[in-house]
């Protein structure tokens, strides 16, 4: 009862940013995301009858505390849907998602455990039945089932059972990148998690940030089947800028940008200004990842790199679904 999954992370264009049931991880809005081939966590999970409890190993180094118990939790979900109630399990996770580069490594992460703990139970379950399992470890770890272009479908339903990800268009349909542009190290003050909820419960702006959803994805949907990078990269643009929006007007208010954070903003304009299209998103945190074409890799690459502040730029393809070892 053993299997390894590996799962790539995605950077959302459209963000998911509020949840609608916070126990389900239903979210009040759909999102859309590039899966990246760069950032990936390689997950195995064995069950063994003569365990007593889980134990989970991250980069071989054991886990406890709040990140063990998110991981107990979702075995606990994935026990009691498939029936092995008494069954626990060795997970041994290694993170190849540099946690200093500002990507989630809780979506590639859930997505490769939930993988690999439904392969290890022998579980046959389709794609969007496993979507919706892994968001109840992390919303956009639903979207790293799939690779290329993804969009997770919000749902309707109390219950969740209409709510997953679907994939939009694969990783070969079209060759944009992201640079990751890491900045010096700045403690993250308000979590993801927190932040959307003091959102959704106090802004001011967050009807207008959920008003403008449904536009913003039939427009980018477009602009993805078109290969029309223009209309993809400033829509996305434009859809980050509304979701940090939304954290100004919370109370009390918050930013997850820091100077550093405007300085690149202001860097990907002036390419832009150059002819050189290229496309800042942001998630919950200061670093900047920009959009761009594979021509355009050695500017964007040397201008975010001139930036003092910049640590390190990591370049990404877009990357591909779930894979299984064994
Ligand atoms: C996203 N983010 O769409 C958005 C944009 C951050 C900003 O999904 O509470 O770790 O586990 O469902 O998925 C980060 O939130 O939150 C996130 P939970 P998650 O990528």
């Amino acid at each position: 009862m053993k299997a390894t999954a590996k799962a790539h992370t995605n950077i959302a264009l459209i963000k998911y940013w509020g949840k609608r049931n916070e126990q389900l991880i239903l979210p009040t809005n759909n999102s859309l995301s590039l899966t990246l081939d760069g950032f990936y966590t390689e997950t195995t999970v064995h069950f063994r009858s003569d365990l007593a409890q889980d134990i989970f190993y991250l980069n071989d180094t054991v886990v406890t505390g709040e990140a063990y118990n998110r991981v107990t939790h979702f075995l606990n979900l994935v026990r009691e849907q498939f029936g092995h109630k008494k069954l626990y399990a060795d997970v041994r996770s290694v993170n190849a998602v540099p946690t200093a580069a500002g990507f989630a490594s809780s979506a590639s992460g859930f997505a490769a455990l939930a993988s690999a703990s439904v392969k290890a139970l022998g579980a046959d379950v389709e794609n969007d039945e496993l979507s919706r399992l892994t968001r109840r470890g992390s919303g956009s770890a639903c979207r790293s089932i799939y690779g290329g272009f993804v969009e997770w479908e919000k749902g309707t339903k109390e219950d969740g059972s209409d709510s997953f990800a679907v994939p939009i268009a694969p990783a070969d349909h079209w060759d944009v990148r992201v640079a990751a542009a890491v900045l010096n190290p700045t403690e993250k003050k308000v979590s993801s998690r927190a932040g959307m909820k003091r959102t959704v419960d106090t802004s001011l702006f967050y009807q207008g940030w959920l008003d403008g959803i449904p536009q913003d994805l039939a427009d980018i949907k477009a602009g993805i089947a078109d290969r029309d990078f223009e209309k993809v990269g400033s829509i996305a643009e434009a859809n980050c800028l509304r979701m940090h929006a939304t954290t100004l007007g919370a109370n009390p208010p918050f930013t997850y940008w820091n100077y550093l954070t405007m300085q690149v903003m202001e860097t990907v304009r002036e390419l832009r200004e150059q002819g050189i299209p290229a496309y800042f998103t942001i998630d919950a945190g200061p670093n900047v990842k920009v959009l761009y074409l594979p021509e355009n890799e050695a500017r964007v690459e040397h201008a975010l790199r001139e930036l003092s502040g910049v640590n390190d730029v990591i370049l990404s393809r877009a990357g591909g679904p779930v894979t299984y070892q064994n």
